[in-house]
């Protein structure tokens, strides 16, 4: 059984965030998301037009999750990685030689995937003229 592991906020779940899924559980047998909860967005300086609990529920309708836990801080990926024994961590190519993920080398792989292009949240508010909603 091949664990996976990946994180995001996956505001206004859009096709993008549907591939990295699909390719992330593609690499194994067990996906679980770790799904930034809002106060880590604030952290992040992201504000999710969906809130934590909306963002979760999407996410576990999607047919490649297994499993969606809270992302509450930066620290907790070494954690994350032993508590759910994770073989891969998987992440789009824009956090590629990020050292939150490639200080995880020493415990499992960590796979960086192509974005996809043409496709994100702020796209998307941007074209539909919701601003900075
Ligand atoms: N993504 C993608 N293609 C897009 C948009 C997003 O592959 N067109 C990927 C991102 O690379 C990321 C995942 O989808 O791996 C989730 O993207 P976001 O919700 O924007 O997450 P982010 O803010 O990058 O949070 O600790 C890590 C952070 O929580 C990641």
């Amino acid at each position: 059984m091949k664990r996976i592991l990946t994180y995001g906020t996956f505001d206004l779940l859009h096709f993008g965030h549907i591939e990295i899924l699909r390719r992330a559980k593609e690499l194994g047998d067990y996906l679980v998301v770790a799904v930034s909860t809002d106060e880590f967005n604030a952290i992040k300086n992201k504000k999710a037009y969906h809130n934590y609990e909306t963002r979760k529920k999407m996410l576990e309708s999607v047919r490649y999750v297994d499993l969606v836990i809270p992302e509450n801080n930066w620290e907790q990926k070494r954690d994350d990685v032993k508590d759910y024994k994770i073989d891969v961590v998987v992440m789009g190519s824009d956090w590629e030689g990020n050292e939150n993920f490639e200080n995880l080398k020493d415990l499992c792989d960590v796979v960086y995937l192509p974005r996809t292009e043409g496709i994100s949240t702020t796209k998307i508010k941007k074209d539909l003229g919701l601003g900075d909603l």
